[in-house]
């Protein structure tokens, strides 16, 4: 499964600017529409995985992808109260980009701008949306429990632990957990649970950020990350063809494109590694948690590989491409036989032994 990013913010922060900033292409803008919301699905840009599919030229070039959603707010909607109108919406989320204004003078309500308070505002929005959901968890609990259910003590004392938070305005990715706490949690979809990325939208005259250091010690506070471009650039930039788009991102003093940027230090946020598997017929990228065992890894290839898992056979990214085969890596020892619970690094290039 793709890795989903919800694009949140509050009206006419430039939440659509930033979503096709990560999704325009040279050939124009990729997305399907979906009721009020957007979808764009992007292959994550690797250059590991490009070296790769140029020493083995395979029928099949698979990179990782991973889907952007801008998030449309409900028709008239005037402030960050509506986001609690889509919680069972924004709950596949696998995290947030939260969208700030922080370029001109007036916000959406035509106030003088204030961004730190905006990001305030919306990080409280999501709290106040899981009070919401845990309050009528509760209530159908205590139903249950008058109708003579014994079996829900364990959840109970779970949601009454996230409310004590929520009630201190605390989000629930500050809570300290157990791993049962754990199932239950990851079970709400709760929004103030998941990671946010903060995107600080600035003015084209103020490229490098300056004046947003209140903002970034709110993200500290809570962990969030924090990036920093001009979205409305940007999406002009995603345009053009790969040869401009270099001349232009130097003429700005920028490196990489946004959406480069941005995939980074999503996986950063989540915590995401990649491993790549070759052959003459597919060369692919997968992404796993950064500690996964082996075996589970197999198991996003296949569930058939995970069950009769024998061995991986492991070569680092660095040493294939290096020696540019994987005869002669194995010649040279650097193949690994790796078991069961070896944790699979990020670049690992596996083949696994099963048994069907
Ligand atoms: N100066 C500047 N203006 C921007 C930037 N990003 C967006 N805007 C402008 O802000 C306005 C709102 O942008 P949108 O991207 O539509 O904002 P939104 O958050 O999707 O708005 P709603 O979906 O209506 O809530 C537009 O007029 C944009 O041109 C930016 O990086 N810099
Ligand atoms: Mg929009």
């Amino acid at each position: 499964m793709a890795l989903s990013l919800y694009v949140i913010g509050a009206p006419s922060s430039g939440k659509s600017t930033v979503f096709e900033a990560l999704t325009n292409t040279p050939a124009g803008p990729s997305f399907s529409t979906k009721g009020d919301h957007r979808l764009g699905s992007v292959k994550v840009p690797d250059e590991r995985l490009e070296n790769l599919r140029d020493m083995y030229q395979p029928k099949k070039f698979n990179p990782a992808e991973v889907n952007f959603v801008d998030v449309g707010l409900p028709p008239g909607a005037q402030d960050n109260r509506s986001l609690s109108e889509l919680t069972t919406f924004l709950g596949d989320a696998d995290a947030f980009l939260l969208v700030l204004q922080a370029f001109g003078e007036f916000d959406y309500r035509g106030e003088a701008l204030d961004s730190k308070t905006q990001l305030e505002a919306i990080l409280l929005e999501l709290i106040v949306a899981d009070l919401d959901k845990v309050e009528r968890r509760l209530e159908k609990i205590a139903q249950e429990q008058q109708r003579g259910n014994k079996g829900l003590d364990a959840e109970a004392a779970v949601v009454e632990k996230c409310k004590a938070m929520l009630e201190q305005e605390k989000p629930l990715s500050e809570m300290e957990f157990n791993e049962e706490e754990g199932k239950f949690l990851r079970g709400y979809q709760f929004l103030s649970f998941k990671p946010v990325l903060v995107v600080a939208n600035l003015d084209e005259d103020n490229l490098d950020g300056s004046g947003l250091e209140d903002i970034k010690s709110v993200c500290d506070h809570y962990g969030h990350e924090l990036m920093t471009f001009c979205a409305t650039l940007e999406s002009e930039i995603a345009q053009l063809d790969p040869e401009a788009q270099q001349e232009f991102l130097k003429d700005y003093g920028l490196t990489d494109p946004v959406r480069n940027r941005l995939i980074r230090t999503a996986y950063h946020l989540l915590n995401l590694v990649s491993f790549f598997t070759v052959g003459e017929d597919e060369v692919r990228a997968w992404t796993i948690n950064r500690g996964t065992s082996a075996q589970t890894a197999a198991g996003k290839i296949h569930s058939d590989i995970e069950r009769g898992f024998i061995r991986a056979e492991t070569i680092g990214y660095k040493d294939l491409l290096e020696q540019g085969s994987w005869s002669k890596c194995r010649d040279q020892a650097l193949m690994r036989l790796e078991g069961k619970t070896y944790e699979v690094a990020d670049g690992d290039v596996i083949n696994f032994r099963f048994n069907t």
